[in-house]
């Protein structure tokens, strides 16, 4: 029997960092969460779902998925875009939750089935100079992490992003009414970074997977000498580092060095894939499950950058809500060509709004087994936790100059 979606509601909460969640009721009573999170620009994805999604939903088929997705990509005339990518996310997130729940199955299987007994996943250690990251790298493989992104302080900068003077856990955006701001400097980082990431390397041993994020700020230049400085160290990935929009000038990079690329948080539709997948640019698609479309997007973009041996390995940063890692997690473990899943961490705030099946443990997440993407949102505790605004700092050269992120 057919059902129909009765309200789609949004929720903005911020129970330890803001997140803004999509709950889809059906005239069955069913419910499914999606993610709507767009890191400092929150509320903008939330009134594009208030304004001019949620009424469009009511009276839908919850169990159209695909219809649904194209209704919302192509129904409308401005098409692609972070915040219309988020919000369809939202919605595709919501709605394979409600067919897990109807149908008494976890995603993953309604996926084809479990192709892993597990998802591999990596979590980040800071250390301000190399002795505190050694000590952070130790801490986080005590926690059973075999896979670690290291980043450090860079000597004469006062702030680098990622990286707490403590060595202690960050959060993405600080809260407060504007962005923050850091003075970067490039040849500084270019200088240290090797070093300390081969002083990694001695320390950890062979087999501890190391990854390192760039974060768009090298030229095509940099990048080449960077990979190609870094591959004695043997990283499992070299992350973001240019900002990727002009895709050709990867072809340098490549030509370079065999260090491996990883591309894409920022990037939201198999199209901003497609000529880093079919010229083998990178080796690892990073889109968010939430911000590039829902599980319905992510899943053709894995499947294009199978054919190009290229691997899926979402996004999963503390500003990614347990909803959409609910969904990164049952994909990454139907996905053959999936690879790792990033497991920032949340604010234990965070875990107690929104309670999932999914679980960490010895390096590794599962989904689980409840049906749908199994994540419970207490709406009472979260109404407790009002937005506040939090913006992600900016970075300026030491002559002003605002650089890439
Ligand atoms: C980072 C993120 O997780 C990552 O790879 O690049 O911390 C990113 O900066 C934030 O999610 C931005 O919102
Ligand atoms: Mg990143």
């Amino acid at each position: 029997m057919t059902d129909r979606i009765v309200s789609a509601e949004v929720l903005v909460t911020s129970p330890g960092r803001n997140f803004v969640a999509l709950k889809i009721t059906t005239a069955g009573g069913v419910t499914g969460w999606g993610d709507a999170t767009l890191n400092g620009r929150e509320l903008a994805v939330a009134s594009y779902l208030r304004d001019h999604v949620c009424p469009i939903l009511v009276g839908r088929d919850p169990a159209r998925i695909e219809d649904t997705w194209q209704y919302l990509y192509r129904g409308v005339y401005w098409r692609r875009g972070p915040v219309t990518m988020a919000a369809i996310g939202a919605v595709d997130l919501a709605l394979w939750d409600i067919k897990g729940k109807v149908t008494g199955q976890p995603v993953y299987q309604l996926l084809g089935g479990a192709v892993r007994e597990r998802i591999l996943s990596y979590t980040h250690a800071t250390g301000w100079d190399v002795p505190a990251l050694l000590d952070a790298v130790d801490a986080t493989r005590e926690r059973g992490f075999q896979a670690i992104r290291v980043q450090t302080g860079v000597p004469g900068l006062e702030s680098v992003y990622g990286v707490t003077p403590d060595g202690g856990t960050y959060e993405p955006a600080g809260r407060g009414t504007g962005p923050v701001e850091e003075v970067w400097d490039t040849d500084a980082y270019l200088r240290h970074v090797p070093g300390a990431l081969a002083e990694v390397r001695a320390h950890a041993g062979p087999e501890l997977a190391l990854l390192h994020d760039a974060h768009h700020r090298l030229t095509p230049n940099q990048a080449a000498r960077l990979g190609k400085a870094l591959e004695p160290v043997d990283l499992f990935w070299l992350e973001d580092v240019t900002p990727a929009e002009n895709q050709d000038v990867l072809r340098r990079v490549r030509a370079a060095t065999t260090t491996p690329l990883a591309i894409g948080e920022v990037f939201t539709t198999i199209w901003e894939f497609q000529q880093l997948i079919t010229e083998q640019l990178i080796d690892f698609v990073r889109a968010a499950v939430s911000h590039a479309g829902g599980i319905t997007h992510l899943r053709r973009i894995a499947a294009l950058a199978e054919v190009w041996q290229v691997r899926l390995a979402p996004h999963g940063p503390s500003d990614v809500s347990p909803v959409a890692l609910a969904g990164a997690t049952h994909l990454g473990l139907a996905t053959p060509n999936f690879a790792i899943q990033e497991y920032m961490g949340y604010p234990d705030l965070t875990h107690e709004v929104f309670r999932h099946a999914w679980t960490y443990a010895d390096g590794h997440l599962h989904p689980g087994d409840a049906p749908g993407l199994g994540v419970d949102v207490d709406e009472a505790l979260a109404a407790r936790f009002p937005y506040e605004p939090a913006y992600l700092p900016v970075a300026r050269r030491r002559d002003g100059t605002l650089t890439d992120w």
